[in-house]
């Protein structure tokens, strides 16, 4: 079998302003969707990043995936990744503080090598009659917990303006709860994430502490400023939260560097507090987790398919987590049901994926959605393995042309949170982190 085609789709999907410590989410999400055809006709099919860069770096490697067998995605992986360091230092240190999650440099040829991975194990579950997470070695769940992932936002559905807004403007801690019940009551969901870095870090430990009088302690509550904070804030930070944060949550990046979280890490052990931390900032390579290990700054890593390299570094991450005594969850960003898919088959094929999985999926829309049917179903904040084979999806090509119509209409290329920031909330604002 070998692959006889790649086809490139630059989408564009409608997404609310969302608020990190990177600023401000555009109206639109971009996203490519990449199909693979074999010349025995069977077609597979990936979603990844969008705009200019992913694609032009897929374009780049036309030549070395056309003409190979899909099967033999060890050889492909050394081909593609070879210019790849994974211990590679870089001045300023290894972590991708400075930029948003997904967009490190350093791993250009993981997050290209990913998209064309999965649509190779897309055409694998195809020809063998199996779904991907059974090529992959086997599931060890038949559905994936994902976890309720809140943002504090202003008011308005993204996109044109033509998009509902189900849940209004979200700036302060009660109507953070409010966000969350309207998830729970849709999803099911059983653990919750809160994006923070975005309020006064005493607005974002009452957020936390109104969803735990909310929820219950049972609960799992996790908070994620994306390095907005010091060491001494995230210590802080950290002590009030201890109780909330106690049973299975954590603390995700809350501070730059790995020798930044090595510290919180140690000030709260001192302290008898022994909150985790999670990382998809400063451990992004496989490098980095054990570096990570070594300082005690990270406890859990959040793997993604989507620049870990695809499913199978995916999985390994997962062993290497299990050997190095750390946690596994999910890290995601805003994308679609292809994605979301891939994120699920690579779950259950993980046996030490000990957190429930993160998803943007609730802030995208059925009218964005490409895949054939609609919206994904979650039942009890899961996503079940379709019996269908491959990733268990197919394409709505109505809807793929209205996304690249979508795509083609709007003027940007790259997500520019802070540009995105000082156009819509204050022309003064800058990313600053740690801000407090
Ligand atoms: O969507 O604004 C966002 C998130 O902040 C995203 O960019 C991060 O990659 O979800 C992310 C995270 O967990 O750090
Ligand atoms: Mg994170």
């Amino acid at each position: 079998m070998k692959i006889s085609s790649l086809k490139l789709h630059s989408i564009a999907i409608a997404d609310p302003p969302l608020r990190s410590s990177y600023g401000l989410h555009a109206p639109w999400a971009l996203r490519t969707v990449v199909e693979l055809d074999t010349d025995d006709g069977i077609k597979g099919i990936s979603e990844t990043y969008g705009g200019d860069g992913p694609r032009a770096a897929l374009e780049a490697m036309r030549e070395r995936v056309l003409g190979r067998d899909p099967f033999q995605l060890a050889g492909l992986y050394q081909d593609m990744c070879r210019e790849s360091a994974p211990n590679r230092e870089v001045p300023g240190g290894r972590t991708q503080t400075w930029l948003v999650p997904g967009e490190n440099p350093l791993d250009q040829n993981n997050r290209t090598f990913a998209a064309i991975e999965i649509a190779c194990l897309d055409i694998l579950g195809k020809a063998t009659g199996k779904p991907v997470c059974d090529v992959i070695g086997g599931r060890v769940r038949d559905s994936v917990p994902f976890s309720a992932y809140l943002f504090y936002k202003h008011g308005g559905g993204g996109g044109d303006g033509q998009y509902d807004d189900k849940y209004g403007e979200v700036l302060d801690p009660r109507s953070a709860v409010g966000e969350c019940r309207q998830f729970t009551d849709e999803y099911g969901f059983e653990e919750i994430k809160l994006k923070g870095g975005v309020l006064e870090p005493q607005l974002e430990i009452e957020t936390i502490r109104q969803l735990r009088a909310e929820f219950g302690p049972t609960v799992p509550l996790r908070i994620d400023p994306n390095c907005a904070w010091s060491v001494d804030t995230s210590v802080m930070v950290g002590e009030a939260l201890r109780e909330e944060l106690s049973n299975d949550g954590y603390l995700e990046d809350p501070c730059p560097e790995l020798s930044g979280m090595s510290e919180v890490r140690k000030r709260l052990l001192a302290k008898g507090i022994g909150t985790p931390q999670a990382s998809n900032v400063a451990v992004t390579q496989f490098a980095d987790a054990l570096r990570a290990r070594d300082l005690d700054a990270v406890q859990i890593v959040l793997s993604d398919p989507h620049y870990w390299g695809g499913l199978r570094q995916v999985q390994y991450l997962s062993q290497v987590c299990e050997v190095l005594g750390m946690g596994l969850s999910m890290h995601s960003n805003s994308h679609l049901g292809v994605s979301l898919m891939a994120m699920t088959h690579v779950a259950a094929a993980c046996p030490n994926l000990t957190f429930a999985c993160d998803t943007h999926y609730p802030w995208q829309t059925e009218k964005d959605e490409i895949v054939l049917g609609g919206r994904i179903p979650f039942s009890g904040g899961k996503v079940k393995i379709p019996g269908a084979p491959g990733l268990g999806v197919e394409l709505d090509y109505d809807q793929l042309a209205r996304g690249r119509e979508r795509y083609d209409r709007i003027p940007f290329r790259k997500r520019d949170d802070e540009a995105e920031m000082r156009k819509h909330v204050d022309p003064n604002w800058k990313r600053v982190l740690p801000r407090w």
